[in-house]
């Protein structure tokens, strides 16, 4: 088989790469490791910027994530036992962020890659990338006791962190930074109406908790738990107890319990591989890049890659320049270094660290104090939430 594109991974990411391409007129084919069901059943992101609701109505697969979404102006931090409301639209001018899930977002792209008559190879087996430090890169896999071939002009790779094609790149061309933190996030999905109409991220002597939502009748709530925690040592009780425990007595009265959905331990990460572009393979999203998810950074990271992504072999084909291919490591870094910087003092601000003792805990609660009382230290925060305009990094920010 012969692509103009070959995508690898068939996350957020790929998906909408290969709608923005179809768009354009330049054919893809996307090959998936898992089967369609598999990827729509992780749990993941919930918090959209304003970015990445523009990359994704371009992509034309804006509209229920209209209907659906649910606009937020605004979050609480609760510390010392009290919430204070940081005013996003407020404190940047009428920005917000959209609530709208990422397995919806995953979802409405499955639905226009069906549409788009573009090829999804899932479930295919022990996938490798070729030749792309030369001028003919292709894709092998195996599906059905066959190796197959797809022959294409670049690979994108959108295969996230435990992908191949970051890992297919020789050590000496890649330089990679990583933190790893020590705790991780336990999540539990319920058909229970959430505690606030608003997120409330909770810094507690007990640990950090997050209290958000995918809809006005589906909660979603993290708790920050020891890297030896499993899931089965946390019933659903264990986990509404705890959470009671973290919250201030009013939400602690309001939250409704129930049954989880679904509940699952994940690991937080600090990563950034540089570059982004060899030869012609160019990875987006997660396969170079990971962010805590304390900020929501990481999926709207994801779309702004693959935006520049997408332009950059839009012009490369349409054009026959580039001018955007090589520039598009360095622009993508800049606003990544941005958000890695910002969720890490995030997740620094608000998580119990081993070892650091109750003195660390009263930096962090003098910290907060001052940030919520001064509007400078308040507005940080929002203008990082909300996010930067897709043109950050060809003008002055
Ligand atoms: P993905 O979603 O990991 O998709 C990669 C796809 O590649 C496939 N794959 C392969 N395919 C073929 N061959 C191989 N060898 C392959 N190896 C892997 C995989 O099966 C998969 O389908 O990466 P992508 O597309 O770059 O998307 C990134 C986002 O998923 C990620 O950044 C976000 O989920 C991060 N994140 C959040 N981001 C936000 O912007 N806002 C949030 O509120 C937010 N909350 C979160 C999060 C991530 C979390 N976890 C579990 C890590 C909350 C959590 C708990
Ligand atoms: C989520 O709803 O899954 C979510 C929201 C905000 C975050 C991280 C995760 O910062």
């Amino acid at each position: 088989m012969r692509t103009q594109v070959v995508i690898v991974g068939a996350g957020p990411s790929g998906l909408l790469l290969g709608q923005l391409l179809h768009k354009a007129g330049i054919d893809n084919v996307i090959v998936e490791r898992q089967s369609a069901d598999y990827v729509l059943g992780r749990i993941r992101a919930g918090v959209l910027e304003q970015v990445a609701v523009d990359v994704l109505d371009e992509a034309g697969v804006g509209q229920r994530m209209h209907a659906e979404g649910l606009p937020h102006e605004g979050f609480d931090l609760l510390f010392k036992g009290a919430r204070h409301r940081i005013d996003l639209a407020g404190l940047t001018g009428g920005r917000k962020a959209l609530v709208y899930g990422q397995t919806e977002v995953t979802r409405d792209l499955m639905a226009a890659r069906a549409a788009s008559g573009q090829t999804t190879v899932y479930e295919a087996a022990h996938v490798a990338i070729h030749g792309f430090d030369g001028a003919h890169p292709h894709v092998t896999y195996e599906k059905n006791g066959q190796t197959l071939r797809i022959d294409a002009d670049f690979i994108a790779g959108c295969d996230g962190f435990h992908g191949v094609c970051r890992a297919s790149v020789p050590g000496s061309a890649i330089t990679e930074y990583e933190k790893v933190y020590p705790f991780g996030w336990l999540g539990l999905l319920s058909d229970t109406p959430p505690v606030h109409e608003e997120l409330i991220y909770v810094n507690s002597p007990r640990g950090f908790a997050l209290c958000s939502m995918r809809s006005r009748t589906r909660s979603r709530y993290y708790l920050q738990v020891p890297l030896s925690d499993t899931v089965d040592s946390w019933s659903d009780q264990a986990f509404w107890d705890e959470l009671r425990r973290r919250l201030d007595p009013a939400a602690a009265e309001t939250l409704v319990t129930g049954p989880s959905i679904e509940k699952s331990i994940a690991p937080l990460r600090s990563f950034v591989s540089e570059p982004m572009r060899f030869g012609r393979l160019l990875l987006a999203g997660d396969a170079a890049h990971i962010v805590p998810p304390t900020g929501a950074k990481g999926l709207n990271l994801a779309a702004t890659d693959v935006k520049y992504l997408a332009d950059a072999l839009i012009e490369h084909f349409r054009e026959r320049s580039d001018t955007g291919i090589d520039g598009y490591s360095e622009r993508c870094l800049k606003r990544i270094w941005r958000a890695e910087r910002f969720s890490w003092w995030f997740t620094s601000l608000m998580h119990r660290f081993p070892g650091e003792g109750e003195i660390a805990q009263k930096f962090q609660e003098a910290e907060l104090d001052y940030l919520i009382h001064s509007e400078a230290g308040a507005r940080t925060i929002a203008e990082n939430y909300v996010g930067l305009p897709l043109d950050f990094g060809l003008r002055r920010a």
